[in-house]
């Protein structure tokens, strides 16, 4: 079915093209020369295909150096120009660009193709020999991927995880000598190309992000959907608001409500244990994995449902499962100080993965970190959880009064805008008494006073540790 008839016309759709071969392409314009960029100009000068550069940022010299062998025709530096397309007959686009900027949408009008690196990437893999599973959803992609990965690796499969998860796909190594390749995709890389045809696509949530891309939710929302019209076997969480809407009827589904229904994954309790089941007699003991959180089920539903395409019965899930250590940055418990419990979920971005991790400690008294870059969110839908669960609130960064804003209104909590990471956590700590959880679940991005949310993580990690 054609990407438009199924899901309407949207600004995105703009941008997706059919199928093209990049041999074929004269001279091909990089927009942005971040990771993505950077793989694909070596990927091209493998190939002894014509290229020039472009980043708005980035200065030609610094463009040169970073490229070591690949040598493109031009170097474009600072604000985009249309005479930078001349003689261009493909943009080979990053994920960081912003779609809707006029000049991009005027080029597009030209005739000129946007390809991406997965649009490249669906060219160069093996197909009779490689599967590949596409994993989106406004969170749990890298947990999802990264736990994939560990199951086949640990199955016997050559497999690897890539992209949005920090990995650009072009720059995975000796990819045909792979059996499976997991691909984590944001909504920014699902908008250009429907070149590469998924055996396993599932979307795994969608709540508000990127609302400062996007004209509305609905418009990332179909970008996230796009994916199920490049998957043979869709996999999706029906308990999800958006999802459950659109009522796919061809996929394999995931939920906390439902049980025994064809083609479904759910919860069940017993003798205070929890598993995964389906109406195949499935029933898997997830009591003891090292991942916490209702939405922690949720995802490993989601890749137990991959073992439904794939042949399983080889595999240990559970005993897997049990192995698999917590992630970097993701509901991380950092320390016991005093009996206070820090965790860093510094990857927190978004309103739903923060409402997420405060709902992961039921019962407990939680001093919560928050804060950055907003990115246009709807903060108020942070105020119910709040004020249901949150003793104490630390707001750092370019949007904590934004924050506090939202949260004004409930009367039993503190709210305090602090100018550091270091003093929030102190004052945190102050607050807190045995027993208690102190959470960096930010809400926003850490733009503005970190490089990424690693580096944010590491400071919350290295203060936490000097209180000791
Ligand atoms: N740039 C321009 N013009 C612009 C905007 C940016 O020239 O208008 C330039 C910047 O100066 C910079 C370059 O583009 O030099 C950056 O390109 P990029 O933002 O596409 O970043 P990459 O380094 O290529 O990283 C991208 C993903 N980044 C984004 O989607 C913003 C990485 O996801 C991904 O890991 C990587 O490709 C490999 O696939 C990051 C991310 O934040 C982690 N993703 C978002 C998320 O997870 O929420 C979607
Ligand atoms: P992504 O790659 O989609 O950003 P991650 O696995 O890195 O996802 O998790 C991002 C954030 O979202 C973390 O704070 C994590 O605790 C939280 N999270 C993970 N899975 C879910 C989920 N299914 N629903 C809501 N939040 C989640």
């Amino acid at each position: 079915m054609d990407y438009n008839d199924d899901v309407g016309s949207y600004w995105v759709g703009e941008f997706k093209n059919s199928m093209m071969n990049i041999n074929e392409f004269q001279h091909i314009l990089i927009v942005g020369m971040g990771k993505t960029g950077h793989s694909i100009a070596q990927y091209l000068s493998n190939k002894n295909i014509n290229f020039s550069v472009y980043d708005k940022d980035q200065s030609i010299q610094g463009i040169r150096r970073t490229l070591n062998d690949a040598r493109a025709i031009n170097y474009f530096s600072g604000p985009l120009e249309e005479e930078y397309f001349l003689n261009i007959d493909c943009v080979a686009i990053s994920p960081g660009i912003d779609l809707r900027s006029p000049k991009l949408k005027s080029i597009r009008k030209k005739g000129i193709p946007f390809i991406n690196d997965l649009a490249i990437f669906s060219q160069e893999v093996d197909r009779k020999k490689i599967k590949i599973i596409g994993v989106t959803g406004t969170n749990g992609k890298t947990t999802v991927c990264t736990l994939l990965e560990h199951l086949f690796l640990k199955a016997g499969y050559k497999a690897k995880a890539a992209g949005n998860i920090g990995l650009p796909i072009l720059s995975m190594n000796n990819i045909n000598e792979l059996d499976i390749i997991i691909l984590e995709l944001s909504s920014f890389q699902l908008e250009i190309s429907n070149q590469l045809i998924f055996d396993v696509g599932m979307i795994l949530n969608i709540t508000e992000d990127h609302m400062d891309r996007y004209d509305s939710f609905n418009d990332y929302a179909l970008s996230k959907r796009s994916i199920l019209n490049q998957s043979k076997n869709k996999i999706i969480n029906i308990d999800d608001e958006v999802i459950k809407n659109w009522n796919i009827q061809d996929a394999i589904v995931f939920s906390e409500l439902i049980q025994n229904k064809k083609n479904a994954y759910g919860i069940k309790k017993e003798n205070k244990k929890t598993y995964i089941v389906d109406d195949l007699n499935t029933k898997i003991n997830i009591s003891d994995i090292n991942l916490i959180g209702k939405h922690n089920q949720l995802n490993v539903m989601a890749v137990i449902a991959v073992f439904k395409v794939f042949d399983h019965k080889f595999i240990d899930i559970e005993g897997v499962l049990k192995g698999f250590p917590a992630i970097n940055n993701r509901l991380e418990r950092v320390a016991e100080i005093n009996g206070i419990i820090f965790y860093n979920d510094s990857k927190a971005t978004n309103v739903a993965s923060a409402i997420a991790a405060i709902n992961s400690f039921e019962g407990k008294n939680i001093f919560l970190i928050a804060g950055g870059d907003s990115k246009s969110q709807d903060l108020t839908l942070l105020y119910d959880c709040v004020k249901s669960s949150v003793s104490g609130m630390y707001l750092i960064g370019k949007d904590a009064l934004l924050l506090k804003n939202a949260c004004r209104n409930i009367k039993k909590i503190e709210i305090k805008i602090l100018g550091t990471m270091k003093e929030a956590v102190q004052l945190a700590f102050n607050d807190a008494n045995s027993g208690d959880i102190i959470l960096l679940a930010p809400a926003c991005a850490s733009y503005g006073m970190y490089k990424n949310y690693i580096e944010r993580g590491d400071d919350f990690k290295s203060i936490v540790s000097s209180l000791v």
